[in-house]
C-alpha cells in the first residue's frame, strides 16, 4: 500500500467506479488542542465544553455548535445563547465574503479556487452556504461536498454546506451566528455562497463586508436574465467560464458589464464596482480577484465604510433575531399549531378570510397564559 492509499482508502461497500468522494481520511488528533476524546463520548458537550472546543480550533465542535445553533428546540436555545455570548469577544476579526450568481455560474468551484489559493497564503477559511439553493436543485448538499472536495481536505479549511431542505423546519440557517462561531474559531476568511434568485442574497448582503456576483457569458443577453437589483448590492461582477472556446465571449460579456455599471448605483460608498473576468478551473483570475477584495478592504477600512456597515449591520441582526425568535414562539405554541390546519382549511373553503385569520390566531397567541 502506497503512503497516498494508506491516509485515504476506499470503504468496502464502494459501488463500482466509485471517485474520491468514497474516499475516507484517518486524520491524527491534534495535540495542540485541548480536545480529549473520552470526555465527550458518553455525554453531550456542555456550553465550557463547546466554548473551549470552538476557541481551540477544534472542528467537531465548532461543528457541533453550529448544529446546536440552528437547532429550533427551547432547550437548545437558551444553551446556543450561552455559547454565543461567550464567543462574540473573540470573533470580528475575519473578511467576509457574500458569493452569489445563478445555478451552475460555478460559485462552489470559485470558492474552492479561492479558498485554495488563500489557504496557501496562510489563511484559514470557512465556507457557508445560504439556502434555498437545496430546495432549488435538490441534493446541492452532496454537490457542494464534491465539488469542494480538494478543499474539504485542507486542515485550514471548514465547509458547512447547505442543510438539506427541511432540516431547519421553515427556518433559514442562523448564518450570522454561524460567522461568529467560525471566527471565534480562528477563520479569518469566511465566504458565504447563496443562489442568486429571490431574497436570499439581500440578507447576505446585510451580512457581508464584500459581496460579489458570479456570472457567465451567454449569448449577449447576460444583462437580461441578472435582476439590475442584484448587481448594485454587488462589489465585483465576475465572468466565470472565461478559459477555452469561451474566454472570447466572457471578454465581450466583461465590456458589456463594464458599460452598465456606469449607470447604476455602487453598493458601497467611494468604491466603484468592476466587472473582471476568470476561469475557476484554471485558476486565471484567482489573484487579481483575491487583489481586488484586498484593496476593497484597504480602503473601506481607511474611509470608515467597513466599521460603519458592520454597525449598521449589528442593529440589522438585532432586529432579525426579534423577527425570528417571535416568529419561533407563534409557531411553537401549541394551541397555535392545533388550529393552524382547521383556519387553513376554513379560508380554502371560503368560510374565513385571510385578514380576520390572521387577527385570530395572533389573539389566539397573546391570549392570557
Ligand atoms: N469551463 C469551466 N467550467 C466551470 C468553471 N467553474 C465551474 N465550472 C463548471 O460548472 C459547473 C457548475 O459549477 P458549480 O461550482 O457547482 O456551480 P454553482 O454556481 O456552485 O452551482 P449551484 O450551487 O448549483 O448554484 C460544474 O460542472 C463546474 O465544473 C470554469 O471556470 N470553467
Ligand atoms: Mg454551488
Amino acid at each position: 500500500m502506497s503512503d497516498k492509499e494508506k491516509k485515504y482508502y476506499k470503504p468496502d461497500w464502494h459501488p463500482e467506479n466509485a471517485g474520491d468522494e468514497y474516499a475516507v481520511r484517518v486524520v491524527k488528533a491534534n495535540s495542540s488542542s485541548n480536545y480529549e476524546p473520552q470526555k465527550y463520548k458518553s455525554k453531550e458537550p456542555t456550553v465550557e465544553d463547546l466554548v473551549e472546543g470552538v476557541l481551540s480550533n477544534n472542528r467537531t465542535m465548532v461543528a457541533k455548535t453550529i448544529t446546536l445553533i440552528e437547532s429550533n428546540s427551547e432547550k437548545h436555545h437558551q444553551k446556543a445563547n450561552e455559547i454565543l455570548a461567550r464567543l462574540i469577544d473573540h470573533s470580528g476579526n475575519s473578511i467576509r465574503i457574500g458569493i452569489t450568481g445563478v445555478p451552475g455560474a460555478g460559485k462552489s468551484t470559485l470558492i474552492e479556487a479561492l479558498g485554495l489559493y488563500l489557504i496557501e497564503k496562510g489563511h484559514k477559511v470557512a465556507v457557508l452556504a445560504v439556502d434555498p439553493s437545496s430546495t432549488i436543485t435538490k441534493g446541492s448538499i452532496l454537490g457542494d461536498k464534491t465539488r469542494m472536495e480538494k478543499l474539504s481536505k485542507e486542515e485550514n479549511a471548514f465547509i458547512r454546506p447547505s442543510p438539506s431542505s427541511g432540516t431547519l423546519g421553515g427556518v433559514t440557517r442562523k448564518t450570522r451566528e454561524t460567522i461568529t462561531v467560525c471566527e471565534a474559531a480562528g477563520f479569518d476568511v469566511i465566504l458565504i455562497e447563496t443562489v442568486g434568485v429571490g431574497q436570499s442574497e439581500v440578507t447576505v448582503r446585510s451580512m457581508v463586508d464584500f459581496f460579489m456576483l458570479i456570472n457567465i457569458a451567454g449569448a449577449g443577453d447576460e444583462l437580461q436574465g441578472i435582476k439590475k437589483g442584484v448587481i448594485e448590492l454587488s462589489d465585483a461582477l465576475i465572468i466565470n467560464k472565461a478559459d477555452g472556446d469561451n474566454e472570447t465571449r466572457a471578454n465581450i460579456a466583461k465590456a458589456d458589464f463594464t458599460n452598465a455599471l456606469h449607470y447604476l448605483k455602487p453598493a458601497t460608498k467611494g468604491w466603484q464596482t468592476k466587472a473582471f473576468t476568470c476561469s475557476a478551473i484554471s485558476g486565471k483570475g484567482i489573484n487579481e480577484l483575491w487583489k481586488v477584495i484586498s484593496k476593497f478592504v484597504q480602503l473601506t477600512k481607511t474611509n470608515g465604510v467597513f466599521e460603519e456597515r458592520r454597525k449598521d449591520q449589528l442593529i440589522e441582526w438585532t432586529f432579525s433575531m426579534i423577527e425570528n425568535e417571535l416568529k419561533r414562539k407563534f409557531y411553537d405554541d401549541n394551541e397555535v399549531k392545533n388550529m393552524i390546519p382547521e383556519f387553513k382549511s376554513e379560508i380554502l373553503k371560503g368560510n374565513l378570510l385571510p385578514t380576520k385569520a390572521a387577527e385570530e390566531l395572533l389573539k389566539l397567541y397573546f391570549r392570557e397564559k
